[in-house]
């Protein structure tokens, strides 16, 4: 009986033995098809899609990995021309059941999350702010984990903080940010490390400078004076900024911002040195912008009246140093503020044609 026993267990141990070494053997092969799938045409997710970077990003992905690879996504009704362009659907970050039907429906290998609310919005509703920013961060932090997603969450100069050197800001030094915004960036960006190291995630993350497009309208940011100085200065020849104008802050024009982002993304995982970069093309005031714009519209009445946004400002970097992405995966942007500021005035001005 008892050798009887002993038989049967061994027999037992055998077949669970084969039999784990056979869903071993499956789930390597299905890891190593699906990588190089996911390295040849990547099926990508891109949260809070109709934000400021989105829908560019979405078009260049596609020109790249194909139109119904890559997925938008946001809890905004889209324009007839964004429903054109590519798939779109509804998700909402902070409801988990729906992104993660989303990942398993649409076998997602990238996740680029962008939704969160920017430096000045935030400060006027920081419950809000904690919930998409933190809560909908922990949703795709831990859907990343549990379906081995690229992940991609941008930071951003506002992770930093007046005890931060400001001119040059490097790469790794004292975080202290003031504003929610910051405080829920700098916990992303050590949420996506700790994970990484512990977990294996591969999270990447990118700190943007602010951001000028001329694609949407200026989403509450502080940089923003920077997207509105166009339109004001074409609609009604006057401008009002909110900013003291010798305010220096680091900028990107948006095509620059989407490709770095796209380079970033791309890069084989054992590539990367670090897992969170400064990137950055300029730095400038308002003043300087408006000599640059006046270049076009000469007659430009400026005046300028700082609110709450400048102390905002004051706290962050005046000059990005991004030479470790340089140096390390050949960062390097195209547009200065002139280059930045003729394309701007061009589209800007068809628009209100
Ligand atoms: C903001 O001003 O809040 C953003 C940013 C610099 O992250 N544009």
């Amino acid at each position: 009986m008892a050798l009887a026993h002993l038989r049967l267990r061994t027999v037992s141990s055998l077949f669970k033995e084969t039999q784990n070494r056979w869903i071993f053997a499956v789930a390597r092969a299905n890891q190593s098809s699906s990588s190089s799938s996911q390295h040849d045409h990547p099926r990508i997710l891109i949260t809070g899609g109709l934000g400021q970077l989105g829908t560019g990003l979405a078009s260049m992905l596609r020109d790249k990995y194909g139109r119904d690879n890559v997925i938008l996504s946001d809890i905004i009704r889209p324009t007839k021309a964004v429903k054109e362009a590519g798939p779109y659907l509804f998700a909402d970050i902070l409801d988990f059941k729906c992104l993660q039907e989303m990942v398993v429906n649409y076998r997602i290998d990238w996740l680029v999350h962008f939704s969160a609310l920017l430096s000045a919005v935030g400060e006027q509703n920081v419950p809000l702010a904690i919930r998409v920013n933190i809560e909908g961060l922990h949703n795709v932090m831990e859907l990343a984990k549990q379906y081995r997603l690229r992940l991609f969450v941008p930071s951003t100069i506002g992770a930093f903080g007046p005890e931060s050197p400001r001119n040059p800001t490097p790469n790794l030094c004292i975080q202290r940010p003031k504003t929610i915004y910051g405080v829920s960036k700098v916990h992303g960006e050590l949420l996506g490390e700790y994970y990484n190291q512990r977990f294996g995630l591969d999270f990447r993350c990118l700190r943007f400078p602010g951001v000028i497009s001329s694609d949407t309208s200026p989403g509450g940011g502080t940089t923003d004076y920077a997207v509105q100085i166009f339109h004001d200065a074409l609609k009604t020849g006057k401008f009002q900024c909110y900013l003291k104008p010798d305010t220096r802050l680091p900028m990107m024009y948006i095509s620059d911002a989407l490709r770095s982002l796209c380079e970033f993304m791309a890069l084989p995982p054992e590539d990367l040195k670090q897992r969170t970069y400064n990137v950055t093309a300029m730095s400038f005031t308002p003043e300087e912008i408006v000599q640059s714009v006046r270049r076009h519209v000469p007659d430009l009445q400026v005046s300028y009246a700082p609110d709450s946004r400048q102390q905002i400002a004051e706290s962050w970097p005046e000059v990005f140093d991004d030479s470790e992405a340089r140096a390390e995966w050949n960062w390097a942007p195209q547009y200065d503020i002139d280059g930045m500021v003729d394309l701007m005035i061009e589209r800007c001005r068809n628009q209100l044609k």
